[in-house]
């Protein structure tokens, strides 16, 4: 039996300004392996020789490329019109493509015309009997993977995909209980946080080879008391391991009421946390349905100096574009992020997610502005306006955006925080880059925005 060749597949989607290398050089930092794919590879079985092709990195030349026999492609929903080019492209080969991951989970009916098998759900329970019928040939049009138990799965492959990205990636704990409206992880991954065992954790960990690290949980600590001591004692783990990793993560803002898991999380490596502010108001706080945020009336200002006090940066999410969002909202985030002292702030445009609460909502106001399916899906990457919002129209949210991201990027505001870093011996010039990297964006984004204005008028 000869080895059977499969080729593992990351669609780029060229409007997403990470990938533009070429154009802000400080992206370099930011172009982010695709775990999905490290994950499957490590439930494929040995008879199957792996290549994983990113095309953040590239796109290759197929056709110089030998023919392989299966092809898997993964696709968040902003990378679906180029999977489907790929795909394309190899069926026209006679190679069968399987698709799979949050897409084709959330538009079944959309990806099946364009592939031969689609998987739904988590792999884990089923990528070995997909590829088993590959072999045979007799895949089936559809698999679904549901929620996958994840005790004592095999590691990702980190040996795969060995060069060329600033940070590795690992996964610790799958779901996320708040089911907040925008957000696909509640839909895909379940309210049910499912945790990894602590020691295959330590183990594959130490199998990745990048110094830095981004643990892409949604939600690392979680939100109960066993969550939290979970969290310590992976932490813990992770010290005793002595790692010499220095890693990043997404967390609630509960991340900070606790010294202890502050410390240990300091010590295990932490470097910085995403966190998920999404708007400045209770009201809006509320229309999402992120109420836990405003448990223990809290401060946030003093939440994130209690991380940052731990030498743990902290990057700030906002949306805007929420129904309560009125012309001004740009500049007021800014002074929000400022006021409540974060690092970095991320700001992104509300988005109807197909297969979110806020999807079906959308859908039935008829506000889903951009809806030339698939082609518009390449604009659903959170960084482009793609609804029809209340309060603002197509190019003032734009100009919203433009107006938060000058205010908080500005020089004056970049140095101003560098400096309390300096000054406070915290990272700074970890926080140098990072903004950096978001100035540096500044000027791609418009250029993305007006082309984006000329495309919708035209
Ligand atoms: C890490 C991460 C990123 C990273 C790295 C992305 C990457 N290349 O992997 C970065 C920061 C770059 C990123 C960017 C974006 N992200 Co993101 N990201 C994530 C996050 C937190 C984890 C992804 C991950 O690695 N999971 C671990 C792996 C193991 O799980 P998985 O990907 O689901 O794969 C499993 C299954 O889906 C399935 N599967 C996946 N692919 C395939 C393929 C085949 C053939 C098969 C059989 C099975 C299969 O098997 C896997 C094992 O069970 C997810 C949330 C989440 N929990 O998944 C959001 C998430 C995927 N991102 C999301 C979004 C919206 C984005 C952005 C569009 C916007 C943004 N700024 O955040 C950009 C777009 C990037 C682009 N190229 O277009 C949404 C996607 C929703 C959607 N419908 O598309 C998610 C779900 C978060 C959310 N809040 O809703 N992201
Ligand atoms: S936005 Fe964050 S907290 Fe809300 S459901 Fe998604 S992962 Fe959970």
């Amino acid at each position: 039996m000869h080895a059977m060749r499969l080729y593992l597949i990351n669609p780029s989607n060229p409007l997403v300004s990470m990938v533009k290398v070429t154009e802000s050089r400080w992206n370099r930092y930011r172009v982010w392996k695709p775990l999905s794919l490290m994950v499957l590879a490590g439930l494929t079985p040995p008879e199957w020789e792996i290549s994983i092709v990113d095309e953040n990195l590239g796109v290759p030349g197929y056709p110089a490329m030998p023919r392989p026999d299966v092809v898997g492609i993964t696709a968040f929903t902003s990378q679906a019109n180029r999977a489907y080019e790929v795909a394309a492209y190899f069926r026209r080969l006679g190679v069968p493509v399987i698709m799979g991951g949050i897409h084709a989970t959330m538009c079944v009916d959309e990806v099946r015309e364009r592939v031969d098998s689609v998987v739904t759900g988590e792999a884990e329970g089923i990528w070995p009997q997909v590829l088993e019928d590959a072999r045979h040939g007799s895949l089936k049009r559809r698999y679904d993977g549901g929620l996958a138990e994840i005790n004592h799965v095999p590691l990702a492959r980190h040996d795969l995909l060995a060069t060329g990205y600033a940070l590795g990636a690992i996964q610790t704990t799958r779901g996320c209980p708040l089911n907040c409206s925008f957000c696909s992880v509640t839909a895909f991954n379940g309210a049910h946080y499912r945790q990894r065992p602590i020691p295959d954790v330590v183990r594959e960990f130490q199998s990745v080879r990048e110094k830095f690290v981004l643990v892409v949980d949604d939600n690392l600590v979680g939100t109960r008391p066993d969550h939290i001591s979970r969290a310590k004692d992976l932490f813990r783990a992770m010290a005793r391991a002595n790692l010499r990793k220095e890693w990043i993560a997404q967390a609630t803002i509960n991340f900070a009421d606790d010294e202890e898991l502050l410390t240990l999380a300091a010590k295990a490596g932490c470097n910085g946390v995403f966190i998920g502010f999404e708007s400045p108001s209770p009201e809006g706080l509320g229309e999402i349905g992120k109420k836990f945020n405003l448990l223990k009336g809290r401060d946030f200002r003093a939440s994130v100096r209690r991380i940052q006090r731990h030498k743990i940066l902290v990057a700030g999410s906002f949306i805007i574009g929420l129904d309560i969002d009125e012309p001004g909202i740009g500049k007021h985030i800014a002074e929000v992020g400022k006021q409540y002292g974060v690092d970095n702030l991320n700001v992104l445009f509300l988005t109807p997610l197909p297969g979110t609460r806020l999807w079906e909502r959308m859908k039935a106001e008829d506000r889903i502005a951009l809806d030339a399916f698939p082609e518009d899906w390449k604009y659903y990457t959170l960084t482009f306006p793609v609804a029809r919002y209340k309060h603002l129209s197509l190019d003032g949210i734009i100009q919203e955006m433009i107006a938060c991201n000058r205010d908080f990027y500005s020089l004056p505001s970049i140095l101003r925080r560098v400096g309390s870093n300096l000054w406070q011996r915290r990272r700074p010039l970890i926080s140098l880059v990072g903004n950096l990297s978001f100035r540096g964006n500044l000027r791609v984004s418009s250029k993305a925005y007006a082309d984006f204005q000329r495309q919708r008028r035209s």
